[in-house]
This record gives structure tokens, sequence and C-alpha cells, in this order.
């Protein structure tokens, strides 16, 4: 708890330009979460470096990530936005908490097997102890609540495991964490790929950018590969048409009966046009935004500095308690 409110933690990859499921997953949650809790939402640039990234590249997408958060409605007067690699706690706790997961649980998380499998040739041990490092940006901040994508319970679930067990080894030092799944937008699909998660680091027409032209959404939606038949309507199996109901739900705040009901007797092309229209409208105000953040470096600066200062006082006594607890001697 800080201030009688308890505690949100969230982060995303500067890995690509954010797309709109790490906007439904993510940051619209987020927006609606942080007045109520005391948010702290991290780019995670040390989690980037699991796979191989531009330099020139990540620094850009660091600023452009930071600016998009405000872009998208996180207020900096009430929520705490920095960058991780600013805090060097992550990785001083991220090294202790190594000590406390196993071989064989990290084995286990499909994340690694995903990504191993997408970069074979650099399969390298961040990649493998990946939420470890997770595992610590959320119990560093002793975080209540985790707002994520549907693809990060697993890492939810070995962050709560991995906090059950220093604390039963050393006595309450970590608050075990909730995942916050919402069930609409928790998942959004690939456009061209319906059976996979959209990702911000697949490139091609399946991932739609929070920042693409409202030309290039619109094209891509139209593009969406869809099932045989031609209803719209929720229907187990039709993963295309299924994943264009939920992302016209999500954008358009209709339900999912409202929307069959819409439709009802009109075609594919004409509803794959509707969500179109629907989601490039709703990207329009924070393109905006995103825009004239961006273009004033020094006010970013400023915040990201601050946001550091916010993040680093909190996260400093949490390491001061686990190297006390774990018998490390404080520097006389
Ligand atoms: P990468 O392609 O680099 O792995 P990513 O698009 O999967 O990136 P992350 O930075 O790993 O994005 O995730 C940031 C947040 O967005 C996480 O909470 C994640 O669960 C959420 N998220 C990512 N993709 C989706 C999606 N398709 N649907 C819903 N939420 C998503
Ligand atoms: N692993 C997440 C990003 C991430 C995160 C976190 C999310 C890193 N640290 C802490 C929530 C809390 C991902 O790949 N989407």
């Amino acid at each position: 708890m800080i201030n009688g409110k308890k505690i949100i933690f969230s982060g995303i990859q500067p890995s690509g330009n954010l797309t709109i499921g790490n906007y439904a997953g993510s940051l619209k949650n987020w927006v609606s979460l942080q007045n109520e809790y005391k948010s702290l939402f991290c780019i995670v640039d040390m989690h980037s470096i699991t796979v191989r990234q531009n330099p020139a590249e990540l620094r850009r997408r660091t600023y452009e990530v930071f600016a998009l958060y405000l872009a998208c409605g996180i207020n900096p007067d009430v929520s705490t936005i920095f960058v991780q690699s600013h805090v060097p706690a992550h990785a001083e706790l991220a090294w202790v908490l190594d000590c406390y997961t196993m071989f064989g649980e990290l084995s286990r998380m499909t994340q690694f097997k995903d990504k191993s499998e997408k970069n074979s040739q650099n399969i390298n041990a961040g990649l493998f102890t990946y939420p470890v490092l997770m595992a610590a940006d959320i119990l560093l901040y002793q975080a209540d609540l985790v707002p994520v994508g549907e693809d990060q319970k697993q890492h939810l679930e070995i962050t709560r495991d991995i906090a059950g067990r220093f604390n039963g080894i050393y006595s309450e030092t970590f608050t075990v964490p909730e995942p916050f799944i919402s069930k609409l937008g928790g998942k959004i699909m690939s456009l061209s790929e319906p059976d996979k998660k959209m990702s911000k680091s697949d490139m091609g027409d399946g991932s739609v950018r929070i920042l693409d032209d409202r030309d290039t959404i619109i094209r891509k939606f139209r593009r969406a590969v869809t099932d045989s038949g031609s209803e719209i309507k929720v229907e187990e199996g039709k993963d295309g048409i299924n994943n264009l109901i939920m992302i016209y739900s999500t954008f358009s705040g209709k339900t999912k009966d409202e929307i069959e009901k819409e439709f009802e007797g009109r075609g594919y092309g004409e509803f794959k046009m509707a969500v179109g229209e629907c989601v490039a409208d709703a990207l329009e105000p924070i393109k905006a935004k995103f825009n004239t953040y961006i273009s004033d470096k020094t006010q970013l600066d400023k915040l990201m500095s601050s946001g550091a200062d916010q993040a680093a006082y909190l996260a400093r006594k949490t390491i001061s308690k686990v190297y006390r607890k774990i018998g490390f001697v404080q520097k006389p």
C-alpha cells in the first residue's frame, strides 16, 4: 500500500511499434485503473535485449513508448512512468531471485519455447531467465495487481511462486501479486494468422500499430484473413471473425450481441471496413497527442528523470529488506 492505495505495476518492451494488442491488453486498462491504484508503468528495455536490438532504434523506441504511454492517457502526475534500466534495483533483485528459481520451472515457460524457435541463432541465457527479471520488476514495488495480456499469465504464476517461496524461507517479504487480465482484449490475434497472437515484433500486415496512418489501418483490416462463411457471429473455431468482433467490441464499447445484431445479414467485407474505420477513429486522438509529446524532448527527459527517481526510492526499500533477510552485510 502507498498512501492507502493498492499498487499496480506493468510494463511493455520497446521492441517495436506498439500494436492494438498492446493497447487492448495493457495500456487501455492501465488508464482506467490508474486513479484507483498507485500505479507504476515501466518501459522494460532490459527485457527487450533478450532479442537482438539495433541500438539507435532501441533508443528511439524507448522515447516513443514513453510518449505513447502519455498519449494513451497515463497521467504522470498520478502514475510513475519510468525506464527499467534507470533503476538498477531491477537487475539487483533479478540476480537474487535467480537463485530462488528452478531450472525446471523456467524450462516450462511457453514464451521461452516460442521465442527460442523464432530466434534459434540466439537462444541466450537472458531469454531463459526473462521471467525472473519480470518477477523482480513486480516484486520490487510490492505490486498487488499486474494488468497484462493473457500471454503473460504464466509469467505471473511463476512470479507468485517465486514470491511465495522466498516468503516461506525468510518470512513475509514480498506481496504476492494477482494478474489482471481483461476478458475483452486480453488476447488480440494477428489479422493475417488469426490463430497467432498479434505481436509488435512481427512485421507485416497481421499487426496493426497504434501509430499506423488511417489508410494503412483500413487496408490491414480489409485484408484480414477470415474463415469460410459469411455470418458476423462469434463461433467456435472461426478465429478470424471472432478476433474482428473482439477488436470491434474493444474499440467501440459495443457488446458482442449488439455487434451481431448490427451486422446481421451484412457481409464480411462490410464488417471489415467498419472495424477498420472504428479502430482508425479511436486511434486518431492518440496519434495527435503522441506527435505533441514526442516533439518535446526536454519535457520527456524531465518526466523520465523524475519517474526514475520515484521508482528508485520505492525499489531501494525492497532491495534493502531482501539483502538484510538473506544475510548480506550492510556496507559499514
Ligand atoms: P514482442 O513481439 O516484442 O514479444 P509483444 O507485442 O508481445 O512484443 P510485449 O512488450 O511483450 O508485447 O507486451 C506488452 C503488453 O502487451 C503485455 O501486457 C502483453 O500481455 C500485452 N500484449 C501483447 N500482445 C498482445 C495481444 N496480441 N493481445 C493482448 N495483449 C497483448
Ligand atoms: N514480459 C512482459 C513485459 C514485462 C512486464 C513486466 C509486464 C516485463 N516486466 C512486469 C508486467 C509486469 C511481456 O513480454 N509482455
